[in-house]
């Protein structure tokens, strides 16, 4: 077969973007070779509806060894007795989850997407706002922190079924034992969706939320450095709390539903590349080299808000406990989305990111997110922070200068070019 050169050209460029740049985007990372080699291998061919030992298709006698893999090291990572490693993304992991335990109407309680939540918590045009009643918290206006009080008062108003926490643009630690309470309280569930946090998490440098949380989920590309997926896990493997019955209307262990609602309940055959991906790389995690990678994460983040802080930049919330932050850009009169497309210029990847209380629109905002997973697996450590808080903030003050732009364009590709991505790709 002749080989697709305009598509092979197209990765090839790609490849070339990548590593030239500064990639600030919080939800992406670069994983290791081996991670990508898996997801190209001949396991894509592969049918394998079911789990390890119960399949309905023959000759997965391969596959079920490496799925078994990636269950045994994710438990091992966190620390907990049940892991489901077969959806294809925190969406569909999250979908499984309200699948397993709620019914259509039912009321959840999420972060509210403007406020740093996600979409599949409950936002109007997600499955999770259209099938269930969401309701939302919010952060204080004056610290940006999570309202706890507003999350127990609404948990009380409206007695959800299902209480979300975790976040897409909050850079705090979440109290999950506080949540947990109200919880008990009103009878609900509480879902973690940790999927920006997850690395952090796994190597005890935020808190732990599987004591408190019933159900955990992340995606796996993020922090975790993995492919791109999602998972779901608990620490302990209990007979559901609430009563909760599968479709014969028998009781059921939790892991029992989760199981079954994702597939069959979400799913069909599972990407057994991409779970081979997992595999490799939850066994990274396991490694101290990824211990040290974790602290590195944490330690740029604090280096750079510090940074961006120096500069009369407004981080929501004052800093960072993770590996990301959101800046206010309001006081720089400059919105996020033409600080988007600035950056862009410069070889500069990050996204526009509506701030609490935003009075521009999800297409405008008055924010950007940075995040530092990925250039800390360039090797970029807290003495190049300072030199990536000035190339953004030269952009940003020289939004209209295109000749300055090129200028700190060539400024980041000789950065980047110190730090080799992929060197055995040519
Ligand atoms: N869209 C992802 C992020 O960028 O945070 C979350 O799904």
């Amino acid at each position: 077969m002749q080989k697709d050169t305009a598509i092979f050209s197209l990765i090839n460029k790609e490849l070339e973007r990548q590593r030239r740049g500064l990639e600030l985007i919080a939800s992406e990372n670069f994983t290791s070779l081996q991670v990508m080699q898996a997801m190209g291998s001949v396991l894509t061919n592969k049918y394998a509806e079911g789990y390890p030992g119960r399949r309905y298709y023959g000759g997965c006698e391969i596959v079920d060894q490496t799925e078994q893999l990636a269950i045994d090291r994710l438990k091992a990572v966190f620390n907990i007795e049940y892991a489901n490693v077969q959806p294809h993304s925190g969406a569909q992991a999250n979908a499984a989850v309200m699948l397993a335990i709620l019914q259509p109407g039912d009321a959840i309680l999420g972060l509210d997407l403007s406020m740093g939540g996600h979409l599949t918590h409950g936002s109007a045009v997600n499955f999770s706002g259209k099938i269930y009643k969401p309701h939302f918290y919010g952060v204080t206006k004056e610290e940006g922190i999570i309202d706890y009080e507003m999350l127990e008062a609404k948990a009380r108003e409206v007695k959800p079924k299902l209480i979300i926490c975790g976040a897409s643009a909050y850079s705090r630690d979440i109290d999950y034992a506080r949540i947990r309470k109200v919880a008990d309280e009103v009878g609900a569930f509480v879902l973690a969706d940790i999927a920006h946090p997850a690395g952090l998490i796994a190597k005890g440098l935020l808190s732990y939320p599987f004591d408190h949380c019933h159900i955990v989920t992340s995606t796996t590309h993020k922090t975790l450095r993995g492919p791109r997926g999602g998972v779901i896990m608990m620490k302990k493997d209990v007979e559901n709390p609430f009563g909760l019955k599968d479709i014969k209307g028998n009781l059921r262990m939790m892991s029992n539903l989760m199981d079954m609602a994702v597939f069959p309940g979400t799913q069909g055959g599972p990407l057994e590349h991409v779970i081979a991906a997992k595999a490799i790389a939850f066994g990274e995690i396991l490694t101290d080299e990824f211990t040290t990678y974790a602290h590195q994460v944490k330690s740029n983040a604090q280096t750079m808000a510090a940074a961006f802080t120096n500069r009369g930049y407004n981080i929501i919330s004052g800093g960072t406990d993770n590996h990301l932050m959101l800046i206010d850009l309001r006081n720089k009169n400059i919105s996020g989305k033409k600080a988007e497309q600035v950056l862009q210029l410069a070889d500069i990847t990050a996204n526009k990111n509506m701030v609490p209380y935003d009075d521009k629109s999800a297409f405008v905002t008055s924010g950007i997110r940075f995040g530092v997973a990925a250039i800390t697996t360039r090797g970029l450590n807290e003495e190049h922070m300072e030199n990536v808080v000035d190339l953004i903030d030269r952009s940003l003050m020289n939004a209209d200068n295109e000749t300055e732009l090129a200028a700190i364009r060539k400024k980041v590709n000789e950065l980047m070019s110190a730090f080799n991505l992929y060197p055995e790709l040519g």
